[in-house]
């Protein structure tokens, strides 16, 4: 009687149907290139140039352009491994650091068609388009603004060839749904046979707002811009696949001196967390690699992340709001190896297996409040119909309303999916799950920062019949979906680094230690928790070591500090070795390429096998420092022999 006498008093159109009343939206709200975006949650990011024939993460752009030849490259094997992870889009590196465009550029001569790769024929980005819209996926691009190749770089006359190659891009291969533009920008490089150092400056140089983007708005208005800085989509910090627990939509940039952002200048405080009352709608994508490189490197066959690592890593990304970038790489060959192939597929299992059935689907829901009453545009039964946009909605006073969820039977599950109509914005502060329990309500579980998708996973799977969601928001509610889910086959994994065998360093002794200060013991206990971490000194610096025996080495591994923190982190260095502690020769000299971004333990193979005794390691440049002090941190070192394997396991 009292829900009929409101639906009287309700507006009806002229045909006499209720009409619905809206909640006004809340805040910024996103675009339709943006809902796209949400919508798709999982995608991947493919890395293969000449950098992968080199066997490094970051080309110097020197490599010949002859080198790059896979000779069994199929498009299709890795956008089909894609597609059976779930994932609904693929991005192509188009242009990596490196400088090779992957495709028939007027550009530059350094691309493809001058590759013996087809005959100089092929276009492999045409090609992961077409796999990529074959297995239903959308297509994007990602092309490095940084080109350690081109001689121009750092003059107008790049950046302008910049903007053709992406002009390229956008014209030849469909609608895109991104275009990626990553934040390492500037340094040292080939520069067309310079070998030098070049910086820019990252909040000018590529006119981004001015010439830039602009060129994307007009050409793929479908896509969303990723950067650090959005403009629509925002780097979530690391690239560990992992945005923070509280992680909102809304986001105001600014560069790191307070002043204006720019990718790659950016106060990086709240790239994460977002801001709850940031002045435009930038969500976070989380980016991460299968293996721990963003490039094929064959002594990583055995780090193939899992699918219990992906599932968690999904729901510690989609499961916060974000979205989830997964990095694969191709080997020479061009192909994705079996490991990863099997690792993505298992994965798509386990995600399809556990969000097929939401076992609230069956729920009987009973409301606090019902926008104007109006049950039929907005009762809680948009909570289960799948619909991203339909939603329960409360009156504009009424700012806290509770749903109670009758599951009509106990019910086991160990995560709560919840969902806002972000077309009107992200409205909620946060939410609290209760469960009906001993004749009260007990907490279960509390989240902020809802969103596009809030997955709330649970210590341990729940049994119950009866649960209560309360809701709190400066504004009416616009809830679209409510989702209570068991995951597949648990089996929550480990996040620590991985162990890797290299020679007993039982026998060490620290012959010259340049550093003379921190406890170089932390670099060989075993434990990749604690890191060598000494006194600002002007660099070079070294540290020797005698083995105590001679060792075949093959290679050796540097560890770099896993506390998130980055002082320290070496960038460039030289191994030398000696069999008498005399003589020494140089055995590797080479760059830690991404260490700030990527962390992950840094493994150098010798071109040849080297008897010694003895090795010197010598740190030559400090990731971030620009003076020539630095402190050195070392979180582990080791060395790798024939006995032992010569590869990290
Ligand atoms: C980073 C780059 O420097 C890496 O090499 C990789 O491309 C990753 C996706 O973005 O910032």
């Amino acid at each position: 009687m009292w829900l009929a006498g409101l639906i009287v008093i309700g507006s009806c159109d002229s045909s006499g149907n209720r009409t619905k009343n809206e909640p006004a939206p809340y805040g910024p709200i996103p675009t339709a290139a943006q809902l796209n975006w949400h919508e798709m949650e999982l995608y991947c990011l493919i890395h293969f140039t000449p950098t992968t024939f080199q066997n490094k993460e970051w080309g110097f752009g020197d490599a010949p352009v002859s080198l790059f030849n896979p000779q069994h490259f199929d498009a299709n094997q890795i956008a089909a491994a894609a597609k059976s992870a779930g994932c609904n889009g693929l991005i192509s590196v188009a242009k990596h650091h490196d400088g090779f465009c992957l495709w028939p550029t007027k550009t530059t001569d350094y691309n493809i068609s001058n590759s013996p790769w087809r005959n100089g024929e092929g276009d492999m980005v045409k090609e992961f388009m077409e796999a990529a819209h074959k297995q239903g996926m959308q297509f994007g691009i990602y092309v490095s603004a940084w080109d350690r190749h081109d001689a121009a770089y750092g003059n107008e006359e790049y950046a302008e060839a910049y903007r053709e190659q992406l002009r390229e891009l956008y014209s030849g291969y469909g609608e895109l749904f991104t275009s990626w533009h990553d934040g390492a920008n500037g340094g040292d490089g080939y520069y067309g046979g310079a070998n030098e150092m070049r910086r820019i400056d990252r909040s000018t140089y590529y006119e981004w707002e001015e010439k830039t983007w602009p060129i994307t708005r007009e050409m793929q208005p479908t896509a969303v811009i990723f950067s650090d800085i959005g403009p629509d989509t925002r780097w979530v910090g690391n690239e560990k696949g992992i945005a923070p627990e509280t992680s909102w939509a809304t986001f105001t940039p600014i560069g790191p001196d307070g002043g204006k952002a720019a990718p790659g200048h950016v106060d990086d405080r709240f790239l994460g967390s977002g801001q709850r009352d940031g002045k435009f709608w930038i969500p976070a994508e989380c980016d991460v690699p299968l293996r721990p490189g963003w490039f094929y490197h064959p002594e990583q066959d055995h780090q193939v992340k899992t699918p219990d690592q992906l599932f968690d890593l999904y729901l510690k990304s989609v499961g916060r709001g974000a979205a989830l970038n997964l990095g694969l790489a191709p080997d020479t060959n061009g192909l994705l190896h079996a490991a990863d192939v099997a690792s993505l597929e298992g994965f798509g299992k386990k995600l399809a297996q556990t969000f097929s059935t939401n076992l609230a689907a069956e729920a009987r829901f009973e409301t606090s409040n019902v926008r104007d009453g109006d049950t039929d545009h907005f009762g809680a039964r948009n909570l289960i119909d799948n619909d991203r946009y339909s939603y329960w909605a409360s009156d504009d006073g009424v700012t806290s309303p509770e749903l109670i969820i009758d599951l009509e039977r106990a019910t086991t599950f160990d995560l709560i999916r919840l969902r806002e109509n972000i077309k009107l914005g992200q409205r909620l502060d946060s939410v609290w799950v209760d469960m009906w329990q001993g004749g009260e309500w007990a907490p279960l579980a509390h989240a902020t920062s809802i969103g596009a998708s809030r997955i709330i996973p649970l210590e341990k799977p729940v049994t119950a019949h009866r649960l209560r969601l309360r809701l709190f928001a400066p504004v009416a509610v616009a809830l679209s979906d409510f989702g209570l889910f068991k995951e597949a086959n648990p089996s929550r994994p480990s996040h620590s680094v991985m162990e890797r065998v290299g020679v007993d360093r039982t026998g060490w002794r620290l012959i010259d230690n340049g550093f003379e200060n921190g406890d170089p013991a932390l670099a060989v206990d075993g434990r990749t928790e604690t890191f060598w971490l000494t006194e600002g000194k002007k660099l070079p610096q070294q540290v020797a070591i005698d083995m105590g025996r001679t060792h075949t080495v093959t290679g050796f591994s540097y560890l770099p500090r896993q506390d998130g923190e980055t002082a320290g982190l070496v960038s460039r260095f030289q191994l030398t070795t000696s069999n008498d502690g005399n003589t020494w020769e140089t055995v590797a000299l080479g760059e830690f390429a991404n260490i700030v971004a990527n962390p992950a333990m840094q493994y150098v193979a010798f071109d040849d096998e080297v008897e010694a005794r003895y090795f010197r390691f010598t740190i030559d440049a400090v990731a971030g420092v620009v003076g020539d002090r630095s402190p050195v941190s070392i979180a582990e070192f080791n060395i790798y022999d024939q006995e032992a394997g010569d590869r990290p396991k």
